[in-house]
């Protein structure tokens, strides 16, 4: 019955491009979204809400030699990306990632994405179990002061080995 109802909410959701949204059991993860690449890394970005127990993001796998769980922690005036094993979603509870925070990481890209590319992965819940979904390439959204500081596109270029188009990239986002 809860494959039943998962399979339907997907055929709706796909049917609204605007409402892009994946259940599985009692968590819904909303808007996965990546952003345009200039390096050989992407960060995908999404909102789990849970609406049942406590569970767990215990992976994410996808079509690139390395996807990992990161955070990014503020260190004095150095962001740096730490790898998450496992990633707590409370009871009742939700978990955003987002540019500066929690975001899933792919490396390896063969060819930047562009806007409109669709990432397939796959997240798995220690409870719930997996659930496909698919990361958009979207714009950018503008970052207001407070997030420019932790913008991502910083630590790809240090902690990555991006290449030089990721180094300028850098440079742009501290203006
Ligand atoms: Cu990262």
């Amino acid at each position: 019955m809860r494959i039943l109802a998962a399979t339907l909410v997907l055929i709706f959701t796909t049917a609204l491009a605007a409402a892009h949204e994946y259940k599985v059991g009692d968590i819904s993860i909303k808007h996965p979204v990546a952003y345009p690449t200039v390096g050989r890394t992407g960060a995908g970005y999404l909102e789990i809400v849970n609406e049942g127990p406590a569970d767990r993001l215990i992976g994410v796998s996808a079509a690139f030699p390395r996807v990992m769980l990161h955070e990014s922690v503020q260190d004095g005036d150095v962001t740096k990306m730490e790898h998450r094993m496992a990633i707590e979603i409370p009871e009742d509870g939700s978990v955003l990632f987002k540019p500066g925070g929690l975001h899933v990481m792919f490396m390896g890209l063969s060819e930047h994405w562009s806007l409109g590319d669709e990432i397939p992965a796959t997240l798995e819940f220690e409870m719930s179990g997996p659930v496909n979904v698919i990361f958009k390439v979207e714009d950018r959204p503008m970052l207001n002061e407070g997030e420019a500081k932790t913008d991502h596109s910083n630590h790809e270029g240090l902690d990555h080995g991006a290449d030089k188009n990721a180094d300028k990239k850098m440079d742009h986002s501290n203006h």
